[in-house]
């Protein structure tokens, strides 16, 4: 549904707008986000645009600090290749519970273009969040969605996957994206544009 379809067709028309995805060593990335307050207009554009963004990419789930929104908002659409879009919102999402049972799943993140490691995290967690309209879920995620979730929820306190992995696959992939920084590829899209032998080394 459009913003303008929500207004009950009022003059009023705003167009969803795919942002700009940031990229580490963006500090921004490293905020801690502040918990949504007013469920208003302003965060229906927020969460419009960041499903225009993440949908573009494209990926299975995004959080506003990516697109340099320090607010506690996640988009996430795991429907499979030929099934009907399944857009979820969770809002201040919070984890209640894990398991104490580990999966291991190789993730990608959209702010580190073309990298993907393995990473073990709880099987199943609990999670408290609000929908659009402020209303408070708690619902039990296995599989991709408790992989995603907590993925996201970790972008939504500073913290990057690659957290995870061993410290010398983290200098590598850190030091690969300095140098893209300093070429002043410091969004996605920028990165993406780059000539590719830059990239390599
Ligand atoms: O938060 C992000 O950076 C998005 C990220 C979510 C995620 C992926 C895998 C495991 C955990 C969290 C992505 O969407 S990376 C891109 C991706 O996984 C994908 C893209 C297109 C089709 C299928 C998957
Ligand atoms: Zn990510």
């Amino acid at each position: 549904m459009s913003s303008v379809d929500r207004l009950g067709g009022s003059p009023y028309i705003a167009a969803m707008a795919i942002r700009d995805i940031l990229i580490i060593p963006d500090p921004k990335l490293r905020l801690i986000s502040e918990p949504v307050t007013k469920f208003d207009a302003e965060l229906r554009t927020l969460v419009d645009d960041m499903f225009e963004t993440m949908y573009a990419a494209p990926g299975i789930g995004l959080a506003a600090i990516q697109i340099g929104v320090p607010r506690r908002v996640i988009t996430m659409d795991l429907a499979k290749k030929d099934d009907p879009k399944a857009p979820q919102v969770f809002i201040n999402a919070e984890l209640t519970w894990k398991s104490d049972e580990h999966s291991t799943y190789e993730e990608g993140c959209l702010s580190i273009p073309e990298y993907y490691e393995e990473v073990e995290r709880p099987t199943r967690v609990k999670v408290r969040y609000l929908d659009i309209e402020g209303q408070q879920h708690d619902i039990e995620a296995d599989d991709l969605l408790a992989t995603c979730l907590q993925h996201e929820i970790d972008h939504s306190n500073g913290i990057l996957f690659i957290a995870y992995i061993s410290k010398l696959k983290r200098y590598m992939v850190l030091k690969r994206f300095k140098k893209a920084a300093k070429r002043g590829e410091t969004t996605r899209a920028a990165y993406e544009n780059s000539t590719p032998e830059h990239r390599i080394g």
